[in-house]
Formats: C-alpha cells, sequence, structure tokens
C-alpha cells in the first residue's frame, strides 16, 4: 500500500525533511504590490518581512488554485494507491476546501483530506508523523487514525507584536479585540473550533512566555513530547527561548521553525509560537 503525503506550504517544513520523506507541497501565494510569489519558492521568509517592513506595502494571501491540487493528485495516481492531503486550519484559509473539492475531482482514486485545525510546524508534525507511516506502509485508514488521535495532545500558543495585521486579514475580528480589552495587552492567542482566539490576556511578552513554558511543562510531566518554536524573524530569540526551555524540559523534543510569508501577513513581524504533541510511542 502507498499513500502519498501532500500538504502546503504554511507548514513551512525544512525541504532535507520534505525530500527524505518524499512529502508533496502546494505552495499559497502572497501577493505584495500586484505582484505575487508563491511562498518560500519564491519569496524567501527573510525577504518577504524585509519589503513589508515599516510603511511597506500590505500584502495579501491567497489559497492555492483547486486546479493546482487536482494536477497533483492526478499525477500521484500513477504509483500511489491513495492520497492523505493535510492542511491548515478550515477556519482561517479556503484550502483544505480546496483540498477536499480537488479530491472529488480525482476520479477513481482515494483521497483524504485532514483538516489541522491549526498552522505552521504543528500542522507540520501531523504531516510528519502521516509521511513516516507512509513510508512503513500503513494503510490510509491507519494513518488517518493516527492523526485524529494525534489531535488529543495537539496544543499551539502564539503571541503578536501588533494586533493589526491579524484584525487587518480578518482572522481576529476587531469586535473580539475590543470586547477583550486586548488592544491593551499581549494576549496569549489559541486555535478553538478551528479559528484564532484569545487564550488568556497578559500584559507583557515575557510573562507570556513563561505562561506558555509552565503548559508546555506541565503536559511534559505526563507524556514524552515533541515541541516546536515558531519564530517571526527572530531567530536569537527562538534560539535563547529553546535553549531555556531544553533546560528546564531535558526530555522535551525542541525544533526551531518559523512564521513564514503567509502566515507572517497575518501575524507581522515579532510573533512568537510554540506547540506541542505527544511524541510516538
Ligand atoms: C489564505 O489566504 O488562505 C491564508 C490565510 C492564512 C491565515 C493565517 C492566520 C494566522 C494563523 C496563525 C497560526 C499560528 C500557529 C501557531
Amino acid at each position: 500500500m502507498k499513500t502519498a503525503i501532500v500538504t502546503d506550504s504554511t507548514a513551512y517544513l525544512p525541504s532535507y525533511i520534505v525530500e527524505k520523506l518524499d512529502i508533496h507541497v502546494i505552495p499559497l501565494t502572497v501577493t505584495i504590490d500586484g505582484q505575487a510569489y508563491e511562498e518560500e519558492v519564491d519569496l524567501t521568509s527573510e525577504e518577504f518581512y524585509d519589503k513589508v517592513r515599516g510603511d511597506g506595502p500590505l500584502p495579501k494571501t491567497s489559497q492555492p488554485p483547486v486546479g493546482k491540487f487536482v494536477e497533483l493528485f492526478e499525477s500521484l495516481k500513477s504509483d500511489h494507491d491513495a492520497i492523505i492531503s493535510i492542511h491548515l486550519s478550515s477556519g482561517i484559509s479556503g484550502t483544505f476546501a480546496g483540498a477536499v473539492q480537488a479530491g472529488e475531482m480525482t476520479e477513481r482514486f482515494d483521497v483524504r483530506a485532514f483538516d489541522s485545525e491549526l498552522s505552521c510546524y504543528m500542522q507540520g508534525f501531523y504531516v510528519i508523523r502521516a509521511a513516516e507511516m507512509a513510508k512503513e506502509g500503513a494503510t490510509p485508514n491507519t494513518i488517518m487514525a493516527e492523526l485524529t488521535e494525534m489531535k488529543k495532545t495537539m496544543r499551539a500558543y502564539f503571541m503578536v507584536d501588533d494586533h493589526t495585521h491579524l484584525q487587518r486579514g480578518g482572522r481576529l475580528s476587531s469586535a473580539q479585540a475590543l470586547i477583550g480589552g486586548l488592544l491593551q495587552v499581549k494576549p496569549i492567542l489559541h486555535f478553538q473550533d478551528k479559528v484564532i482566539v484569545p487564550f488568556e490576556k497578559i500584559r507583557t511578552r515575557k510573562k507570556a512566555m513563561k505562561r506558555i513554558a509552565d503548559m508546555l511543562a506541565e503536559d511534559a510531566e505526563n507524556m514524552p513530547l515533541e515541541a516546536a518554536i515558531i519564530h517571526a524573524n527572530q531567530p536569537e530569540e527562538a534560539e535563547a527561548w529553546k535553549v531555556e526551555l531544553a533546560e528546564r524540559m531535558p526530555d522535551v523534543q525542541f525544533t526551531i521553525s518559523h512564521f513564514g510569508p503567509v502566515i507572517g501577513t497575518h501575524l507581522g513581524e515579532g510573533s512568537m509560537g510554540l506547540g506541542w504533541v505527544k511524541r510516538r510511542g
């Protein structure tokens, strides 16, 4: 049984993992000043943040065209028995819906779409697990069951430096931000029912990072974890946080990842996140 694993660019998986595990990545697009770029294909994260910093142009993002999914799915038919396509939350992007639609258009073939209900490297955790299992010859049912099981222990918390990006992109409603009095504080954000909502209002970035680290430590006492620190163009701060977290929690496996152009459009430079999931037993 050979199952192909597809994801989108917002998992921000390093190319060595993509190549080693034969993962197929469909890029989302960011448009700056009328020029469309497939993220991390035509535009690196560093180039993106340089272009939009300060009074730079306002970028816009778009999901991949359905035709791109159909083209990829059709090309995978000849040497696979099934496809599992894993995407960023359907509550923040139409990408998952596009994959479902393309699956229906790919005739006489087993295509399953999985809604990660979040994004970034946490989506990547699902993709890596699915791809490892596919390499071992697991059936699509077994892989889908494992992904569903992973949801139980998957956590993701993040904070932004400036809420205007999230509000402008419509991924955190102004009403919610105002009701929560979020404009004066640095709230911790998370996903609930596929959309981004405030988790807790915390006044400073330092305290927010400490609170997230405490939640990780609590879960780490109960199960083996892998975790990812995700930064929006703050590699030094991410590295320093990793050192601090790894000293406190030597049994947790840490990875550093980043918010690339598409997610960076909605979060803004300086955002920081931490997510984790139970390690494979
Ligand atoms: C599209 O145009 O379809 C893409 C929309 C992407 C919205 C991104 C919103 C922010 C997601 C934050 C994820 C943080 C995970 C730790």
